[in-house]
């Protein structure tokens, strides 16, 4: 089994976005273009050589022949040993923890989250690192760049193994491990919250929740977490078992595509808890009854509340949040005498922070919370964190939510999307938002004042990296904000994301509808971008 030399030419945009590289199912059935991509990770990461890989997905049509190319490669540029996923199966967390816990040099995480799966859907492929999380921009960078010059890869021409088997198995001169792609993930859900007081809510008959998998790769987790561990009566798990196809849906838990579940969190019959979770089980959605809790309200309640949950006892040393996310944490910080940080979109600018310690707590608008238990967002571990908050605090989740109001303030919350717009009007409509920029601060738009307007720039405060270009910020006179920026994660055409921010410290004033109360700064966020004109769309097509 001696390693072939494979001649191989660069394809265009090999160039990992906002999460790794995402393309469609077909783009990465052409011959070399997988390997292309996994040669320049070994290529550029020297340590993987003599050292351990993990390796696993979440479940997506062409999950499984990935692992199989991939450990052939492994294996031909002298890893010393693979752990991979029963089944090829690893949620991005638990993908986290694993490397972790095992001392491993790197992960290779194969995924494109929340978009759906299928022949004709997406696929997607990261590369994370020793310390769990995944690659900076100057990895990735690196990546793309070798990506642009390749000319050869190295595979090894071996059967296929038995990915369903626990156990270990030679592959050249690799030890490949099939390991339970839950247990360590499971042992540390277990030693960071308060399994027995969440056991008993279960059982306290007053209790009636449901987690919704959505056919993607958390079924599996939450089955053994929520119903074996913590004795969640059977059926709490819905959509519980992984599909190629993710049952056809978008494995994207938000009021939009997490449509039935949120029907049963309302009514007279209504659940007091709802959860879920996305494609790779990085992501979460928490309804209380009759009640949504917006991702950026949840990072601030889970802040103010750390200190509840035995994981964070003795306190949290810091908050970060992506740009586009509300500004509840930012209070939640201020009031705890700890640092807050505001970083660009994914999950990659949070890794330094976390590793220096200055953060404890970070999250993201869309879905994402975590901590520095892994180096992933984590979407099983929010839904743990806010039953444990339940549990201990006795209150529903609306009643936790209305008093953090009270306390710190409400920041209404919207994001519209405009997805699959003609990638050349959004890159002209950012564009001209950029223009205009200089021209607003002192302004008056629809009545409100502009105190800022810039193009966010981020200097990571550990290495000094610098990103820049991270999306338009506008910010009013009393806290409001409008932000505009570009997806880094879609596979067509462009994603033009506009996010929306109110803050109302009035306790008589925090109970109205969302989209009601932003309707005057939809509109300023729609004349100002002229994104009808340029784009052809009267309306989004999703709000979140
Ligand atoms: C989106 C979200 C971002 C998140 C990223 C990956 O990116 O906005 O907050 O980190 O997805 O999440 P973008 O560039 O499309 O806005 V996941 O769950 O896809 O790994
Ligand atoms: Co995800």
């Amino acid at each position: 089994m001696d390693p072939s030399v494979v001649p191989t030419q660069p394809f265009p945009g090999q160039r990992p976005g906002t999460s790794g590289l995402r393309k469609k199912v077909k783009v990465f059935q052409q011959p070399h273009y997988l390997e292309n991509f996994v040669q320049a990770i070994f290529d550029t990461r020297p340590e993987l050589k003599g050292g351990t890989l993990v390796i696993g997905g979440d479940g997506r049509y062409y999950n499984r022949e990935a692992i199989q190319v991939i450990l052939r490669m492994a294996a031909a540029n002298g890893v010393a040993k693979a752990l991979v996923g029963r089944g090829g199966i690893l949620s991005t967390p638990a993908a986290s923890c694993i490397i972790r816990k095992h001392k491993a040099q790197g992960g290779i995480i194969l995924s494109a989250s929340h978009n759906p799966g299928g022949p004709d859907e997406d696929f997607g492929i990261k590369f994370n690192g020793a310390a769990g999380g995944p690659a900076s921009e100057t990895m990735t960078e690196a990546m793309y760049a070798r990506t642009q010059t390749i000319d050869r890869y190295l595979i090894l021409t071996a059967p296929d193994l038995d990915l369903d088997r626990d156990g270990g198995t030679r592959l050249g001169g690799m030890t490949v491990e099939v390991i339970d792609p839950v247990a360590d993930y499971a042992a540390l859900m277990q030693a960071l919250f308060d399994f027995n007081a969440i056991h008993q809510l279960f059982n306290s008959g007053q209790f009636r929740m449901r987690f919704d998998a959505m056919h993607a790769v958390t079924g599996p987790y939450a089955q053994e977490i929520l119903e074996r561990r913590l004795g969640a009566e059977a059926g709490t798990v819905m959509n519980g078992i992984p599909l190629p196809d993710f049952g056809g849906g978008h494995p994207d838990p938000n009021l939009a595509h997490a449509r039935e579940l949120v029907a049963m969190t309302q009514g007279p019959d209504a659940l007091d808890f709802g959860a879920a979770s996305d494609g790779d089980g990085d992501r979460n959605m928490i309804l209380g009854k009759g009640f949504f809790v917006t991702p950026s309200d949840s990072l601030a309640v889970l802040a103010a509340n750390a200190h509840l949950v035995p994981g964070y006892q003795a306190g949290i040393s810091g908050v970060a949040r992506s740009m586009p996310t509300s500004q509840a944490a930012d209070r939640v910080a201020e009031h705890l005498g700890v640092e807050c940080f505001e970083t660009p979109t994914g999950w990659k600018f949070f890794g330094n922070l976390l590793d220096a310690r200055r953060i404890t707590l970070c999250g993201e608008e869309s879905f994402g919370t975590g901590s520095d238990h892994v180096r992933e967002k984590d979407g099983l571990w929010a839904v743990l964190f806010w039953l444990n908050l339940i549990a201990v605090r006795r209150q529903s989740v609306a009643e936790i939510v209305r008093e953090h109001w009270r306390r710190f303030g409400r920041n209404y919350y919207t994001r519209h999307d405009y997805e699959a717009v003609d990638s050349a009007a959004a890159e002209g409509l950012m564009d001209h938002l950029r223009i205009l920029l200089p021209s607003l601060p002192g302004q008056s738009l629809g009545g409100q004042h502009v105190a800022y307007a810039d193009d966010f720039a981020y200097t990571d405060p550990i290495d000094g990296s610098r990103s820049e270009h991270q999306g338009v910020r506008i910010g009013f006179e009393g806290g409001s904000r409008i932000v505009f920026r570009l997806s880094g994660t879609g596979t067509q055409g462009a994603t033009l994301r506009v996010y929306l921010e109110l803050y109302e410290p009035d306790p008589a004033k925090q109970g109205r509808d969302t989209q009601e109360v932003m309707s005057p700064l939809i509109l300023i966020a729609r004349e100002l971008a002229q994104i009808e004109r340029r784009t052809g769309r009267a309306a989004p097509d999703v709000i979140t």
